[in-house]
C-alpha cells in the first residue's frame, strides 16, 4: 500500500481561490479533489486545477536563467544572469533616460504572494513611467469608478450572491470564468441557493452564455450598448419614483443631477438601440427596485468596450440608487485580513489618474500606468522617451494585447527584453533573458488580492508541496536581487535600498504576510493590551476620529469595526487551519470605509460626466451594417485560462474551441456551414478559423474567445503548438479604446467576414488574400 498524504491548499490559478485536496504519495500526485472543509468554497473546484500539476510536470517548463545567443538559448547562472539583466537595464537608461525602459506585468502576478509583495519596490528601482500592466485590458473602469466614488481604487463593490433576492449579470460569464471581482467558487450551487429561496438570477448578454443556461430570464444585448440600457433603467428608476438611497442619503450627493442626466434616454429610444424591448427594460428596473435585495454585477463585456467606464459607473449608481449599495444582499465591501484597500486609505494611496499622459498617443496615466493598448507604439514610435527596452513578468502580451502582431513587431526591434516567466512562449522568445520563478506547487500561498473581492470574508494560507528544485528562485527573490542592483549608487539612498533588500530577505513572502496579518483587522489580540493602551485607543478615536491615527487604528486589530469578532491571526494561526478560517459575510461598511473627502459618494463626477454627450450621440447613430460586417466579442471557456494554459493535454483535449461562434441564419445568409472555415478580418488584420453555427448568439454577432494563436515558432510549448488556434487580439485594432482611459475595447469592433468557399474575385497567395482584378 503507498503511503498516502494529503496537502491542502488553495487554487491560485484564476479568482475562484477554491480550496482543494491534493493526494500524493511520496510528492507523487494521485488526485486532486475539491476540499469539502474549505469555508468559502465547499468542496467545489473546477477541471483547471488538475492543470496545477501538469504545470509542475511540464517537460517544457524552465527551470534555469536562460540567455538568448546567436546558437540558441544557452542556461546560465542567476548571478550572471541578474547581474546581466541589471547592467542592460542600466545601460539603456544610463544612455536614452529612464522612461526608455518600460515594463508590462501580467495577470498571474496578483496570483502570487511574492510578486504582490516585492514588486512595488522593484517598480521604483526601475524608475520609469513606462509602467504597463493587464489592468488596462481588464479591470481598470471598474478601479476608476471606485477611485472616483469612493476614493480609493481597490474598494470593490462584490455582489453579495449568498444573501441576495435578485441578480444581474451583464456581461460577465461565471459559469466560464468562474467569476470576476466576485470570488465566488461554486457559483452555480450559490445560483441554485438563490434560486431555492425564491430569488432570480437574470443574464444581460449578446450570447445565451452557460451562465445563461442556468438563470431565469436572458436578454441578448447589441455589443457595447449596456450604457444605454442603464440610462433607461435609471430613467425608470425616476419615472416611476423608486427611487431609494437607502441610509447613505445624506452621505450621497447628485441624485437631481443623475435625475435630469437620464432625461432623454427614455426605455423606448433606448430600446432600438439595445435590441431590448420596451416593456423588459421597465419590468427589469421594476424587479429589481422591488425585490428585498438586488446586484447588479458587470465584468470584462462590459469593462472592455468603448463605454467601459460610463456602464461601469451606471452600475454603481444603480445599485446606489436602488438602496442596494452596502447593504446585505446588494453589492458590498470586503474586509480582508490583510486590509489592502484599508493600508492604502492609510498611506493616502488610494489611486491616481491623469496625472501624465502617454508619450505618442497621450493616453491618460492610471495607477501609475499606461494603458496597454499603446505599449506597442511607445516601442515604435522613435523619438525622446521612446521604449528601447522591455522587462515583463507574468505575463504574454504578444497574445493578449490588441494588435498583437503590432506588439510581436515592436518586441522584436527592442535592443533589449527580460521576461521574468516559467514558459518560453509567444511573448518570451522575444527575450534576451527570460528568468525563470519557481510553480504554483512549489511556494506558498496566500491571496491578497482575491480576497478583496471574495463574497465572504475568509483567510487561508497554503504552504509548498514541493520544495524547489535546487538554485531556482521565486518571483519575490529574483525581484529583489534586481531591485537590490538597481538600486541607484548615491551611498545614502544605497544604505536604504540595502537595508529594505536584507529585511525583505530575510523575511521572506512568509515574513511579510505574517507581519501583515497580526497587524490586519483580525490581527492579535486586543486584549494584549494593557488597560492604559486601550485608554489611549479610545482617546484617538474620541478626539481625532478622522485623523491618520485613527485610521492606522481602522486597519490594525483595535479598530473600533472589528472589535467584536477577534481571531488573532497570524502566519501560524493559519497553518493550524489549514482548510482556512471563516470570518464571516461581508458587513456594511460605509461611510467608515470610504476615502472621500467628507466620506461622501459623488454620483456625478465630472469626467463621467462627459461622456453624456457621447451616449447621446450613441442613442442618435443609425448605422447599417454591411451584409458581411459583423460586431466581435470574446469568449472564455472553462477549460481555458487566458493565454497560458493550453500546454496541459488534459485541459486542451476533445473538440477544437478556437471557433467562430456564429447565429445560424448568418450562415445561411453567407452560406457558411458548420465547420467552414471563415476569414475574419478588421483593419489590423485577418485569421481563418473554423465557424460555429449556433442560435446561441445574436445575428450580425461573431463570438471568438482568447489566448490562442500558439503557431508562431520559437516558442517551446509542445502540447500548445499541436492546439495552436488563432488569435483574436491578431485582428483587434489597438487604437479602438474606451475613450476616458484608454482601456482596450475588445468588445464591439466591427470586422468582416468571408469564406474561402465563397469568396469571389479573391485569391489566396502565401495565406493572403489578393483581389482577383489587381493580379497582373
Ligand atoms: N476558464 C477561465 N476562467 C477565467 C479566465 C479564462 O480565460 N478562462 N480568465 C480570468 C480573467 S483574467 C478574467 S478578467 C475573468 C473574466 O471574467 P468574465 O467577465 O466573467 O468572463 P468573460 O467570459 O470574458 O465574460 C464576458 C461576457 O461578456 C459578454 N459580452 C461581450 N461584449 C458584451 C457587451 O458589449 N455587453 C454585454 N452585456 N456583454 C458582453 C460575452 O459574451 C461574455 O459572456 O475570468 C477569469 N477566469
Ligand atoms: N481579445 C481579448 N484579449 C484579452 C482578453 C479578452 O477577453 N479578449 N482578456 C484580457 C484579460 S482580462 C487579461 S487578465 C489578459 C491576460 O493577459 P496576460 O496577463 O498578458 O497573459 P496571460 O495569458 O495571463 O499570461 C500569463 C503569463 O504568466 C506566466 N506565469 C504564470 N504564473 C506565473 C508566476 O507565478 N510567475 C511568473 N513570473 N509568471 C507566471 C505564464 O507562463 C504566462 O506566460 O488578457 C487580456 N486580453
Ligand atoms: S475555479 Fe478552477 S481554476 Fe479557478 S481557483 Fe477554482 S479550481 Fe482553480
Ligand atoms: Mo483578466
Amino acid at each position: 500500500m503507498p503511503d498516502l498524504q494529503t496537502h491542502t491548499r488553495t487554487c491560485n490559478l484564476c479568482e475562484a481561490m477554491c480550496g482543494i485536496e491534493i493526494t500524493h504519495d511520496q510528492g507523487h500526485i494521485v488526485s486532486i479533489k475539491g476540499d469539502k472543509r474549505d469555508p468559502l468554497s465547499k468542496g467545489f473546484m473546477c477541471p483547471k486545477a488538475v492543470a496545477l500539476q501538469d504545470i509542475h510536470d511540464d517537460p517544457d517548463r524552465l527551470h534555469y536563467p536562460m540567455l538568448k545567443t546567436p546558437q540558441g538559448w544557452e542556461q546560465i547562472s542567476w548571478e550572471n544572469a541578474l547581474n546581466e539583466v541589471a547592467s542592460r537595464i542600466r545601460n539603456v537608461q544610463a544612455k536614452h533616460g529612464k522612461n526608455a525602459v518600460g515594463i508590462y506585468i501580467g495577470n498571474p502576478t496578483i496570483h502570487n504572494l511574492g510578486s504582490m509583495l516585492t514588486l512595488k519596490p522593484f517598480l521604483s528601482a526601475l524608475g520609469t513611467q513606462n509602467r504597463f500592466s493587464a489592468t488596462s485590458v481588464d479591470q481598470l473602469a471598474p478601479m476608476l469608478v471606485a477611485l472616483k466614488m469612493f476614493g480609493n481604487q481597490t474598494l470593490f463593490t462584490v455582489p453579495d450572491i449568498d444573501r441576495t433576492q435578485m441578480m444581474v449579470c451583464l456581461g460577465a460569464n461565471p459559469m466560464a470564468s468562474n467569476g470576476s471581482l466576485m470570488t465566488a467558487p461554486g457559483f452555480k450551487n450559490r445560483v441554485k441557493a438563490l434560486q431555492e429561496r425564491g430569488g432570480k438570477l437574470v443574464v444581460i448578454d449578446p450570447r445565451r452564455t452557460e451562465t445563461a443556461e442556468i438563470a431565469d430570464q436572458h436578454h441578448f444585448i447589441r455589443p457595447g450598448t449596456d450604457a444605454l440600457l442603464l440610462m433607461a433603467m435609471l430613467h425608470t428608476l425616476f419615472r416611476q419614483d423608486l427611487v431609494n438611497t437607502a441610509n447613505l442619503s445624506s452621505h450621497m450627493q447628485g441624485v437631481n443631477i443623475v435625475k435630469n442626466m437620464v432625461a432623454g434616454f427614455t426605455p423606448q429610444r433606448v430600446a432600438k438601440a439595445t435590441g431590448i424591448k420596451t416593456k423588459e427594460i421597465r419590468q427589469l428596473t421594476v424587479d429589481f427596485a422591488n425585490a428585498d435585495s438586488a446586484c447588479l454585477y458587470g465584468r470584462m463585456g462590459i469593462s472592455t468596450q468603448a463605454f467601459g467606464t460610463t456602464t461601469n459607473w451606471l452600475i454603481t449608481v444603480f445599485n446606489a440608487l436602488t438602496g442596494n449599495l452596502d447593504n446585505p444582499g446588494g453589492v458590498m465591501f470586503t474586509r480582508p485580513a490583510v486590509d489592502l484597500p484599508g493600508l492604502a486609505n492609510l498611506l493616502g494611496q488610494g489611486g491616481s489618474f491623469n496625472s501624465r499622459r502617454s508619450r505618442v498617443h497621450k493616453y491618460p496615466e492610471f495607477g501609475g500606468e499606461f494603458p496597454a493598448a499603446t505599449l506597442a507604439d511607445e516601442m515604435l514610435t522613435p523619438g525622446k522617451g521612446q521604449i528601447r527596452a522591455m522587462v515583463t513578468c507574468a505575463g504574454n502580451p504578444v497574445l493578449s494585447l490588441p494588435n498583437g502582431k503590432k506588439v510581436e513587431k515592436a518586441l522584436g526591434n527592442l535592443d533589449f527584453m527580460v521576461s521574468i516567466d516559467f514558459y518560453l512562449n509567444e511573448t518570451t522568445q522575444h527575450a534576451d533573458i527570460i528568468l525563470p520563478p519557481t510553480g504554483p506547487l512549489e511556494h506558498g500561498h496566500y491571496d491578497l488580492a482575491l480576497n478583496m473581492v471574495t463574497v465572504r470574508n475568509t483567510a487561508k494560507y497554503s504552504p509548498a508541496l514541493y520544495k524547489p528544485m535546487p538554485d531556482s528562485r521565486h518571483d519575490w527573490q529574483i525581484f529583489n536581487e534586481l531591485t537590490r542592483r538597481l538600486q541607484p549608487l548615491s551611498p545614502l539612498k544605497w544604505a536604504g535600498g540595502e537595508l529594505q533588500y536584507r529585511l525583505i530577505k530575510s523575511l521572506g513572502s512568509e515574513g511579510m504576510l505574517d507581519l501583515l496579518l497580526r497587524l490586519g483587522p483580525y490581527g492579535t489580540s486586543p486584549d494584549q493590551l494593557s488597560e492604559l493602551q486601550k485608554a489611549l485607543v479610545k482617546l484617538i478615536y474620541k478626539r481625532f476620529p478622522e485623523s491618520g491615527l485613527s485610521q492606522l487604528l481602522d486597519v490594525s486589530p483595535y479598530s473600533r469595526h472589528t472589535h467584536r469578532q477577534q481571531h488573532n491571526l497570524s502566519l501560524k494561526k493559519l497553518q493550524q487551519h489549514p482548510h482556512g478560517i471563516d470570518l464571516g459575510p461581508l458587513q456594511p461598511a460605509l461611510p467608515e470605509r470610504l476615502a472621500t473627502q467628507g466620506k461622501s459618494i459623488n454620483l456625478v463626477p465630472k469626467l463621467f460626466m462627459q461622456e453624456i454627450n457621447r451616449l447621446q450621440q450613441q442613442l442618435d447613430q443609425k448605422t447599417k451594417l454591411s451584409p458581411d460586417a459583423f460586431i466581435l466579442i470574446g469568449r472564455r471557456h472553462l477549460r481555458s485560462n487566458n493565454s497560458w494554459m493550453h500546454n496541459s493535454q488534459r485541459l486542451v483535449k476533445g473538440k477544437n474551441r478556437c471557433t467562430a461562434l456564429l447565429h445560424f441564419s448568418d450562415g445561411e445568409r453567407l452560406g457558411i456551414r458548420d465547420g467552414d472555415p471563415v476569414i475574419v478580418s478588421s483593419s489590423v488584420g485577418e485569421i481563418e478559423l473554423p465557424a460555429q453555427l449556433t442560435d446561441d448568439i445574436m445575428p450580425s454577432v461573431i463570438s471568438i474567445p482568447h489566448g490562442w494563436g500558439h503557431h508562431r515558432s520559437g516558442s517551446q510549448l509542445s502540447i500548445a503548438q499541436q492546439n495552436a488556434g488563432v488569435s483574436i487580439n491578431d485582428i483587434t485594432d489597438d487604437r479602438s479604446i474606451d475613450a476616458v482611459t484608454g482601456v482596450a475595447a475588445f468588445s464591439g469592433q466591427l470586422v468582416t467576414l468571408s469564406t474561402t468557399r465563397i469568396e469571389k474575385n479573391v485569391v489566396r497567395i502565401n495565406d493572403k488574400r489578393i483581389a482577383a482584378t489587381s493580379i497582373p
